[in-house]
């Protein structure tokens, strides 16, 4: 029986995020796949969201903090550049990511599509500007790298690839064509084992 757990639902981006970051690292665990807002979700995390993580007796949460804890507490391959400045630039990304990749395509353009959230046209159309200029800011830097931050996958990339993964399932897909880079870091994403294992269930 594994000592670590993951709470929260399978669907949920930042759920995902982490169960990378615990593939990468060949983290066995058992997964609890929680609502948000429950009194079991509440239980492990006083915010009610989204994902929490146990270790031992050792209660996490928020997304950076677990997947930090991840990379540092296991064995496994570094989720984190060791060079300072590539460590910064993964560090950017993830605040951009967390403050607005995050709120403009999943708040204002993906839970309209999936219907977890009523259309409001107007929201949608300016979460669609939004998310082209986000596209093309990290189309500047994934038209010439491989990744985020580096030359291997770090905990960025962690971050926007299930953003990304919900983006290429509804009819704003035929967005991510005008960005090569993005197109092609996404599907570099996709040949690892990490990723296709942590697909939620669709
Ligand atoms: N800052 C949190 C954000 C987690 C988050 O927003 N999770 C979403 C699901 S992707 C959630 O629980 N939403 C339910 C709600 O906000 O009530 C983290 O990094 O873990």
């Amino acid at each position: 029986m594994s000592d670590v757990t993951l709470y929260g639902f399978p669907l949920s981006t930042y759920v995902r995020t982490a169960r990378i970051a615990l593939a990468e690292k060949g983290v066995a665990y058992e997964h609890l796949p929680f609502e948000p807002n429950t009194d079991d979700m509440m239980a492990v995390n006083p915010t009610g969201k989204v994902p929490a993580f146990k270790h031992g007796d050792f209660v996490l949460y928020e997304t950076l903090a677990i997947t930090n804890y991840i990379d540092q507490a296991f064995d496994g391959p570094a989720l984190q550049p060791a060079d300072a400045k590539e460590r910064a630039v993964m560090n950017q990304w993830i605040s951009y990511i967390n403050a607005y990749v995050f709120s403009a395509m999943v708040h204002e353009v993906i839970l309209f599509r999936f219907e977890m959230l009523p259309m409001d046209q107007a929201v949608l159309d300016a979460g669609v500007i939004k998310s082209k200029d986000q596209l093309a800011l990290l189309e500047a830097t994934l038209s010439s790298n491989d990744y985020l931050a580096g030359s291997t996958a770090s905990l960025a990339d962690f971050f926007l690839y299930p953003i990304l993964a919900y983006m290429g399932m509804i009819p704003e897909a035929s967005l991510l064509a005008d960005y090569p880079g993005v197109t092609a870091w996404k599907a570099r994403m996709e040949s690892k084992d990490s990723v296709t294992g942590s697909a939620p269930p669709l």
